[in-house]
């Protein structure tokens, strides 16, 4: 499957590389691992993200600024990058050929190509077997990239996912000159006022339920407007909620522009939150998963929720 997609890769043109709506490190990281490999065997390339605001900790990523938010007139190629489901991607055509890399065990296979690993801790390492099963040298932007891509979707080596291969892939993109150090800063030390500001509204909401095992956070239109933050910046606050002690599952419901609510789940050691997700129409993985509710009012949602989590617990 890997030299099948680098077959396809080198039998087409004009390729697109795309992740899905409102990026995270891995998602963007990924996309732009490939970017100076395809740019190399002289192929026009395109790195699509239809989000309007993405995350500015992101911006040091080489390639970063060639972002663009809309597809090219012609491509005969999509490479997707951890993307559970074609519509997260939030194009609307199907009519070049797809490579979906990815490591969601939730993901609906619609490439061509489905080069999916549910045990890998990110899709950058997806990339990066891609890369090492075709004997691609790594340039060196895409080395930073990669790591970026592993650090974010790691926690900074803390999760499951992480074991030795993570660290013999970590310490080979180190080799080839990624600073560990300049990243964890980029990614960690540059927050924004608005941010900081935003976090303290999402933790004043804070409630638990089901003998504490749940913490429930909410983020509202309102609080976005009043701090002035983005929506990227309210991408840890689960992870918050669930750092309590006595906590298993953490929650961050979350009002988008047009009134639905999304949901994101983040589990600390045996709720399988994709298969909650799964039952509501969303996806993920088994410690971080999420779905938007077709409720619209947060306590419809939430006692949908806490009933399914309930038989989890
Ligand atoms: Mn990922």
């Amino acid at each position: 499957m890997y030299k099948e997609a680098y077959e396809l890769i080198k039998n087409s043109k004009s390729i697109v590389l795309i992740s899905h709506v409102n990026p995270d490190g891995d998602a963007l990281g990924s996309s732009l691992a490939m970017l100076p490999v395809l740019k190399k065997m002289n192929k026009k390339v395109r790195v699509v993200n239809v989000t309007k605001d993405l995350p500015s900790n992101l911006d040091f990523l080489p390639g970063f600024k060639e972002v663009k938010r809309e597809l090219p007139k012609n491509y005969d190629l999509i490479i997707s990058f951890d993307c559970g489901s074609f519509d997260r991607l939030g194009i609307e055509t199907k009519e070049a050929k797809i490579i979906n890399f990815d490591h969601h065990i939730s993901n609906t296979r619609y490439g061509d190509i489905n080069l999916i690993e549910p045990d890998f801790s990110s899709t950058g390492e997806v990339v990066y077997k891609f890369l090492k099963k075709n004997c691609i040298e790594i340039p060196k932007e895409s080395a930073l990239c990669i790591y970026t891509a592993l650090v974010s979707d790691t926690g900074f080596f803390q999760y499951e996912s992480v074991n030795e291969r993570v660290f013999l892939m970590a310490s080979e993109l180190v080799k080839l000159g990624v600073e560990p150090d300049f990243v964890a800063k980029m990614l960690n030390e540059r927050e924004p006022l608005s941010k900081i500001r935003l976090i303290a509204k999402i933790l004043d909401t804070l409630t638990l339920y089901l003998d504490a095992k749940v913490a429930v956070v909410k983020l509202t239109q309102k609080m976005l407007k009043e701090t002035g933050a983005n929506i990227s910046h309210a991408e840890n606050a689960s992870n918050m909620a669930r750092s309590l002690a006595t906590v298993e599952v953490g929650v961050l419901l979350r009002e988008e522009e047009d009134g639905r609510i999304k949901v994101s789940l983040r589990s600390k050691n045996y709720v399988d939150v994709s298969k909650i997700a799964k039952m509501f129409g969303g996806g993920g993985h088994k410690r971080a998963a999420g779905f938007t509710s077709r409720y619209s009012e947060f306590e419809s949602v939430l006692k949908e929720l806490l009933e399914a989590l309930k038989k989890e617990l």
